[in-house]
């Protein structure tokens, strides 16, 4: 997969390139990540990459034409032009299943904003993917750039070390995980729950089925009625669990 970055700091990305699963892909021909600076593009003598709203108002917008040129040139650079994708606070919420369909093409652009927002023009010519990381203000779109890269390069086939985790991480979003532990026994008088020192698999099975759907039910009640679960398919995880 390749993925471009248009953004006024590229140099923000330097970390995620740098460490971890992002960094392996990249070693292993898997992922290549080329980062434009949307000010390269800026035409006057100041460089201006946004100017002030049309019609008042605080703060300034993203102007049209260094992001049209600048996303001209970089998919000029491969014959696959790719999904494009804008980051916004208005966007589609950005999900595990939305990350695994990306997971899915060739080819991803991602456009990162500072600023008010974008000139409408943008959205209207260029048709682009909206998406938001969730319901926080943040400074800009390259933060929520970096998730989506994270997300996206775990699910390209090889990214990860074993192949299980990747099955794994599509149930992620239906039950919350299980309490683990690990050595010692004991801890500052902290005991490991005896049914994972018994080695009686069925009733570990059983065990952490159990405490999933409480800590769910406890803590996040709308993963246990949302349409897209597969409950079933994550019992299946607790059947055949290869976790520990
Ligand atoms: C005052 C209205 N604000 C919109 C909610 C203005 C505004 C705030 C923050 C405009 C842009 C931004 C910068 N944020 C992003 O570019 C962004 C973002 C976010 O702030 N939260 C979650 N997902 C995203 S994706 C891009």
């Amino acid at each position: 997969m390749r993925i471009d970055v248009l953004t006024l700091f590229p140099e923000a990305f330097e970390s995620i390139l740098k460490v971890s699963i992002v960094q392996r892909a990249r070693q292993k021909g898997l992922l290549r990540i080329v980062l434009s600076n949307i000010r390269d593009f800026a035409r006057d003598n100041y460089r201006s990459v946004d100017d002030k709203p049309y019609g008042g108002g605080p703060g300034m917008v993203m102007m049209c034409q260094p992001i049209f040129d600048c996303l001209e040139q970089v998919e000029a650079a491969e014959a696959t032009k790719g999904r494009r994708i804008l980051l916004t606070p208005q966007g589609q919420p950005f999900t595990q299943e939305l990350a695994g369909e990306l997971a899915q093409d060739e080819r991803l652009i991602l456009i990162a904003g500072r600023y008010e927002g974008f000139d409408e023009r943008i959205r209207i010519a260029l048709k682009p993917l909206e998406l938001s990381i969730g319901d926080y203000v943040l400074s800009g779109g390259e933060i929520p750039a970096m998730v989506i890269i994270d997300a996206v390069t775990r699910l390209l086939p090889g990214a990860l070390g074993d192949e299980t985790s990747i099955e794994q991480e599509s149930f992620a979003a239906s039950l919350l995980e299980y309490p683990q532990y690990t050595r010692p026994e004991v801890f500052r008088d902290l005991r490991v729950p005896e049914v994972l020192l018994s080695g009686h698999h069925a009733n570990i099975r059983d065990w952490r089925l159990q405490q999933a759907r409480e800590r769910t039910a406890q803590r996040r009640p709308d993963l246990l009625t949302a349409p897209s679960n597969s409950k079933q398919e994550k019992q299946s995880d607790f059947q055949d669990n290869r976790k520990s």
